[in-house]
């Protein structure tokens, strides 16, 4: 979704490449790219050009360090290149934060939300995202309000969503107004003792005054915790626009956007902050429940830097591996560099994947591993492994035996067809290829858990947070494990091969 924002940073660190130190005059051309990916991004004129010169500022003012300590003593020499990424990182991230992505509670003491926007632009959904958010995060319990009277199927489609995440949704008598539903509902809340509570409100085609008034009724009505606006990132230059309109006739706590998924350019995310106040606090990526992320300006600024959102990769690896998985993951990493890399290993990679959940998609996002994530999804899986236990030992570590009748007998062993058993050590082999390529690429790899190695083959790359633009996280010690892993492990294969050899 941020290509073209990627496409003109990158254009500028190209640029940047082989000068010897950071200059008015090569800044300026930098930011020329800069600048017309911004502006086609969509992201408001008068927002572009004060970025720009925060970014120049910060480019020329501060002394350029030319080396720097990381959190684990290494150090790293700066590019000017580097050191004018970090700029722009520190200064998207300011464009976009800081953001508090708390819920708070109403006089009630109940977390309570109400959510506001145009039509289509995905309310209905965040309703029940956020309701499950808080139910399954959060331990809450959540009612659902359907304060839609107006579009046909709106309190159903409600309740469908309702039914499937397990939250109770209220909804209004034949003929009540949206105000006196919410107050209803207010008072439902209280007796039956739910402790949070969603309003889901009704959307116009624009924003005309009887939808502010009633949005101001209901509001009052109930006071709830937090007043969210929900704008869609197809709305592009827009959404500042109604998002401006909207904190004008109401006090709105922040924004939820949605369709962070789609084609979008991806501007307004970047503008919305600067020009109205209003922090983005969550962002939807996706139709199903539970495709919403609290938002983290420097998440997005990292992607857009074309550098992966790394460090929040990072967190959820840390967050759903325990350590023993951590250190297996690594392992594997450096059995595939090393082309030592077996289907086993890649059917237990697959089993690590899938249980990342909604992370899968970011994963997805990272160089060369979208191939890698599509095969966790659905049946997909449980196919893989039944063929993969079909197989001789042999066959799991070298693929490459695996002839015409060999892939017979394994799909006949797998309820599987020979077409599917091929297509498996296909994908295999092109992913052990590219795996072996990545290796080279090193840096961003090295930082995910499982995929260190591929950092040291590379390099240490350098890392904007090692300037101060965030908390750097590195493998630290466990780089030092690692490697006294991989002497251990040469040693012993050598060992291997000296026996081979002297048995032939
Ligand atoms: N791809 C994608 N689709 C989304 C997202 N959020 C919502 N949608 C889709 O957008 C469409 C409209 O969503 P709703 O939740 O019904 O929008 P709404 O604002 O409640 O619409 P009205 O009540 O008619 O004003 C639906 O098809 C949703 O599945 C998202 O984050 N990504
Ligand atoms: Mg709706």
């Amino acid at each position: 979704m941020l290509e073209t924002l990627t496409r003109g940073f990158d254009a500028a660190r190209e640029k940047l490449g082989g000068v010897r130190e950071l200059s008015e005059e090569n800044i300026d051309e930098a930011l020329r790219d800069v600048r017309m990916s911004l502006l086609e991004a969509d992201v408001d004129f008068a927002v572009v050009r004060d970025f720009l010169s925060r970014v120049k500022e910060r480019c020329l003012g501060e002394k350029v360090q030319t080396r720097v300590t990381d959190a684990q003593g290494r150090t790293h020499k700066v590019s000017p290149g580097q050191h004018f990424v970090a700029a722009c990182q520190q200064e998207l991230e300011a464009l976009m934060g800081p953001v508090d992505t708390a819920l708070a509670r109403d006089r009630h003491g109940r977390t309570s939300l109400m959510l506001v926007g145009l039509q289509g632009v995905g309310k209905t959904t965040v309703a029940a995202k956020l309701a499950n958010h808080l139910k399954t995060q959060h331990g809450k319990r959540p009612l659902l309000v359907a304060a839609d009277v107006y579009r046909p199927a709106a309190v159903l489609q409600l309740q469908r969503l309702g039914e499937q995440i397990g939250v109770d949704v209220h909804a209004g008598a034949e003929g009540e107004p949206p105000p006196s539903i919410c107050a209803a509902a207010n008072e439902r809340a209280r007796v039956e003792g739910f402790d949070a509570i969603v309003y889901d409100t009704a959307g116009r085609l624009a924003i005309d005054e009887e939808l502010m008034t009633e949005l101001r009724d209901i509001h009052g009505a109930v006071a709830p915790g937090s007043t969210l606006l929900v704008c869609d990132a197809l709305m592009g230059r827009d959404a500042v626009n109604v998002a401006q309109a909207f904190s004008e006739q109401l006090d709105l706590d922040g924004l939820v956007m949605t369709k962070l998924d789609g084609d979008a350019r991806g501007g307004a995310a970047l503008a919305v902050k600067a020009v109205t106040g209003v922090p983005i606090k969550y962002i939807g990526t996706g139709e199903t429940v539970d495709r919403i992320e609290a938002f983290r300006p420097e998440g997005l600024a990292s992607r857009i830097l074309g550098m992966g959102d790394v460090v929040g990769l990072v967190q959820d690896f840390e967050s759903v591996l325990d350590e023993k998985e951590q250190a297996q993951a690594e392992e594997d990493a450096e059995r595939m560099l090393k082309g030592q890399f077996s289907l086993e290993d890649f059917l237990s990679q697959l089993k690590m994947i899938r249980r990342m959940g909604p992370i899968k998609e970011l994963f997805a996002k990272l160089p060369g591993m979208g191939a890698i994530a599509d095969q966790v999804e659905g049946d997909e899986l449980t196919k893989v492994e039944s063929m993969v236990h079909s197989m001789t030992r042999d066959e799991r570590r070298k693929p490459e035996l695996i002839d015409k009748s060999r892939a017979q007998r394994i799909a006949r062993g797998s309820g599987r067809q020979p077409r599917e058993v091929r297509e498996l050590v296909e994908r295999f082999v092109q992913m052990r290829e590219m795996m072996g390529k990545l290796g080279g690429a090193g840096g961003l790899m090295g930082r995910i858990p499982g995929m260190g190695q591929l950092a040291g083959a590379g390099g240490a790359e350098f890392d904007p947070a090692a300037l101060g633009a965030g908390g750097s996280r590195g493998p630290g010690t466990k780089a030092q494990r690692r490697s006294d892993q991989a002497r251990r492990k040469k040693r012993k294969s050598q060992k291997k091969a000296r026996r081979k050899g002297r048995r032939k």
